[in-house]
């Protein structure tokens, strides 16, 4: 490996966590097995085969389910510190009501856990990536107001359960792609398509029931169990695309919409301001009697400010924003309603993934933007990973990706970032949604025309073990 001088050599604090993730229906399969219910990425990939890039779905996956033990197994040969883990409600709650347990889907997280634990590995835990029970579906998802306390009752059974092993939850998974994904472009399960209307809507019960699951916890585990429990936010980086004021402005306009859109109601209990005005200003010209943005009462901003330990920050890529001019009043979208200009810059190296350009740089800045914002909370990137296609288990472009933002993230730490811990999406190549199996993410490589779904190590593995072992990026690291 041939190291770029501008690599941080300073050690990473001791306490520092280093660590990888997957996410439940990307790696489990026994999409039917003991028990489970349906869930909507079942639903969703079994209707429409031809919707997902290579017309596969998760039934199979990685056998995680069979194969817990492997996996725990990979973990520690990395050395990592800790894993980032979800549960399948629909595993525990086939319908999604709390009242109907599935045992042997407790049983199965309980194994795992237990397995994490007994190999010295922290299990950072989400409640939901975005694998909605179908039969909550069937009443509307998140569009029905009532998702508010069968998710509370969920994450109740589950602190309940496993509590007692988890210092670490998160309610949810980049929440903006559930809504804006699943509710606003049509573009993922549940594949509702309602621009402008049904992703803030989403939202809105998102947030409620992230607050209802943070109180569930602060009353009536935390004395006991003394965990901590905050939420998975996902951006791009948004720079501007030049020194102009105006698109200084547009940029942070765009990190209000994506970022602040979660963070500033959690943080400060409500939307942000620039959300408020715009959206209440185009529904008006757009001839709606109210806002398309739904209102939090005083009550439920009392409830929901302040909500969180500690932040989950998921960061892949940045993008370029510009002002200009006011869109068309016509039909309305999150898009418009934000108001700018988005690109990537032709210089920024590709990844397998259209979306993910090779942008270093950026993790730094975010960083340093959210913690300014928002008053230094306590960070971990709860995801950081690139895709290949596959073709060669020297995965030189992982790599140098893992080297150069792990780098700038070293720097954050110095910038006065409170970051504390580092996960690498992923451990290892899984279903990758409307992707398919054909973008890889993972450390190791997993053989999905094999039965015993195998996983070899990518080169991949070697560098991140160092990482790990020494904490130091390159060959020799100085003190800070
Ligand atoms: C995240 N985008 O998804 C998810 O949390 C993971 O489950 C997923 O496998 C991983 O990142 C890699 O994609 C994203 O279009 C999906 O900007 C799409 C985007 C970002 C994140």
């Amino acid at each position: 490996i041939c190291f770029a001088d501008d690599v941080s050599n300073k050690l990473f604090p001791d306490d520092f966590m280093f660590g990888t993730a997957t996410a439940a229906y990307q790696v489990e399969g026994a999409w039917n097995e003991d028990g489970k219910g349906e869930n909507i990425w079942d639903n969703y990939t079994h209707a429409h085969p031809d919707l997902v890039a290579d017309h596969t779905n998760g039934d199979v996956a990685c056998d995680s389910y069979h194969k817990y033990k492997e996996d725990v197994a990979l973990l520690k040969d990395l050395g990592v510190q800790h894993y980032r883990l979800s549960i399948s409600w629909s595993r525990v709650a086939p319908t999604g009501q709390a009242s109907l347990v599935n045992q042997p889907g407790l049983t199965y997280y309980r194994n795992l856990l237990q397995e994490l634990r007994d190999n010295n590995i922290e299990p950072m835990v989400t409640l939901y990536h975005w694998d909605l029970p179908q039969a909550l579906q069937d009443q509307g998802g998140w569009l029905n107001d009532s998702i508010v306390d069968r998710f509370g009752d969920y994450a109740r059974l589950a602190f309940d359960i496993f509590g007692d092993n988890v210092q670490y939850w998160f309610t949810f998974n980049e929440p903006k792609q559930t809504c804006l994904l699943g509710y606003e472009y049509g573009a993922m399960a549940p594949g509702i398509k309602e621009p402008g209307i049904s992703s803030y809507k989403c939202v809105h019960n998102v947030l409620r029931a992230h607050a209802k699951a943070w109180h569930i916890y602060d009353e009536e585990f935390r004395a006991t169990q003394n965990g901590k429990l905050g939420i998975v936010i996902d951006s791009n980086w948004f720079e501007p695309g030049s020194d102009s004021e105006e698109d200084q402005t547009a940029a942070e306009t765009k990190r209000q919409f994506v970022f602040g859109w979660f963070a500033n109601a959690i943080f400060n209990g409500d939307y942000p301001e620039v959300m408020k005005t715009r959206i209440a200003e185009r529904s008006a010209k757009e001839g709606f009697s109210a806002s398309r943005l739904p209102e939090f009462t005083d009550e439920e901003i009392a409830y929901i400010k302040g909500t969180h330990d500690f932040l989950g920050v998921n960061f892949y890529t940045s993008s370029l924003v510009n002002a200009t001019s006011e869109p068309a009043i016509d039909t309305p979208s999150w898009d418009k309603d934000g108001g700018v200009l988005e690109y990537v810059s032709p210089d920024w190296p590709s990844s397998a993934s259209s979306w993910l350009k090779v942008t270093p740089w950026g993790i730094r800045k975010q960083l340093n933007w959210v913690s300014q914002t928002y008053g230094s909370p306590d960070i971990v990137i709860t995801e950081n990973g690139v895709s290949e296609d596959g073709s060669s288990l020297n995965d030189t472009i992982r790599v140098d990706y893992y080297r150069d933002y792990l780098s700038n993230l070293r720097d954050a730490i110095d910038d006065g970032v409170k970051v504390f811990g580092y996960t690498a999406w992923s451990l290892m190549d899984n279903f990758e949604w409307m992707q398919g199996y054909s973008e890889k993410f993972g450390l190791y490589s997993v053989d999905f025309t094999d039965p015993d779904r195998p996983r070899t190590p990518k080169a991949s593995v070697e560098y991140f073990k160092k990482i790990i072992s020494t904490r130091c990026l390159v060959d020799t690291c100085v003190e800070s």
